[in-house]
């Protein structure tokens, strides 16, 4: 196909309730959207990255700067695009994967919209729901914790994430699960803790959990060996994992137990697949990690965990999760703990441009 523009939409979303994690709060969801123009169907698709670079190196602007002067003009120079043949076209530009992912997202959109083909079918997938799960983010106080995850619970989330730290560990954790003894619990801290930490980390496996993500630094793979050689609880990276060349780096160290997949830190969806692939092939366990989606990658994420591999349960929540005013015209909901898997084409969700219009920044 050939791409005749490439629109970068800036947005900044209110979120519905602050978001305190690791390096502060967020009251806003800033997100960029790539709108691209084909010679068959339009396709969107939306960039991980958040407005700092507290999570990763990418943020909104720095995402901007590479989609418009360096990722877009590459795209529209191509005689024929395919979305599988990005990773080629975009190798001069090395790096900068949630931009590359946005750029993809757009383009197997278009693909899927042009075929009539639901991102589902084309993954393969045969489930038509995922079970919901929820990440809850630092609260004041463990009982002010217990309340919010007491509403998701509610709410039908099948499993709950909370957020960890020093000092704002153990006892959260334990006022939970006393209240909550049989709920599906995991906890991530972000790399919040250091190779000394390890012994304080062991009284974690006294809390049942599913498992404990991303203890260390993002770079820390041995350190992460360690972790898991001392832990009964199963470790899970996050940060750690870029591409399935990581991925299978930390799993010859022994540094994980589990991969949580997110499509944007991995430059994409066709990259998300083959380290879904690869881990099936060896039994590793999967789950879709979440980075506050609007509608648009939520419903492409959806379709993603409903591939057999995703045997745990993601950060995969209902729009009323974040946002009041998601930017697609019917919003996810929870029913029954269960969120259905998309079946219209390309990413399944259609968006309501007067909302991207009212959030649009600058
Ligand atoms: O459900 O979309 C969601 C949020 C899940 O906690 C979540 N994402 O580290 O995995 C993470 C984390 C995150 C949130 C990272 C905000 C960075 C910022």
């Amino acid at each position: 196909m050939r791409i005749h523009s490439v629109e970068l939409i800036p947005l900044r979303l209110p979120l519905v309730t602050p978001w305190h994690t690791i390096g502060g709060e967020l009251n806003d969801r800033d997100v960029l959207l790539v709108h691209i123009e084909t010679d068959g169907a339009d396709g969107w698709g939306e960039c991980a990255a958040f407005s700092t670079p507290f999570y990763s190196p990418e943020f909104v602007e720095s995402a901007l700067i590479v989609l418009r002067d360096r990722l877009a003009p590459l795209l529209t120079a191509a005689s024929a695009v395919t979305s599988s043949g990005l990773s080629e076209l975009f190798a001069p530009v090395a790096g900068h994967r949630m931009a590359k992912s946005a750029l993809e997202m757009a383009v197997l959109d278009a693909e899927l919209r042009t075929e009539g083909r639901s991102f589902a079918e084309f993954l393969g997938s045969e489930r038509t729901v995922v079970p919901a799960g929820v990440a809850v983010g630092f609260q004041d106080s463990p009982s002010a914790l217990v309340d919010a995850v007491a509403g998701y619970a509610a709410a039908g989330y099948r499993r709950v994430k909370l957020k960890v730290e020093q000092g704002r560990d153990l006892d959260h954790i334990e006022a939970v699960r006393e209240q909550f003894p049989a709920l599906s619990l995991q906890v991530d801290a972000n790399g919040a803790y250091g190779r000394d930490d390890l012994g304080h980390l062991a009284r974690f496996d006294g809390f049942g959990l599913s498992l404990i993500e991303q203890p260390l630094d993002a770079e820390d793979l041995v350190g992460h060996a360690a972790v898991a050689e001392r832990l009964a609880t199963p470790i899970c990276l996050d940060e750690s994992l870029v591409s399935l060349h990581s991925v299978e780096t930390a799993l010859a160290l022994g540094a994980c137990d589990v991969v949580n997949l997110k499509p944007g830190r991995v430059g994409g969806y066709h990259e998300a697949k083959r380290i879904h692939d690869w881990c099936v092939e060896r039994s590793i366990p999967l789950w879709c990690g979440g980075m506050l989606e609007t509608g648009l990658a939520r419903a492409a994420n959806i379709a993603l965990a409903s591939l057999p591999g995703f045997t745990l349960t993601g950060d995969l929540s209902g729009s009323d999760r974040f946002f009041r005013d998601d930017i697609i015209t019917e919003p996810i909901t929870v029913v029954n703990g269960e969120l259905a898997v998309p079946t219209g084409a390309g990413f399944g969700v259609e968006l309501d441009l007067d909302a991207i219009k009212h959030h649009r920044l600058g």
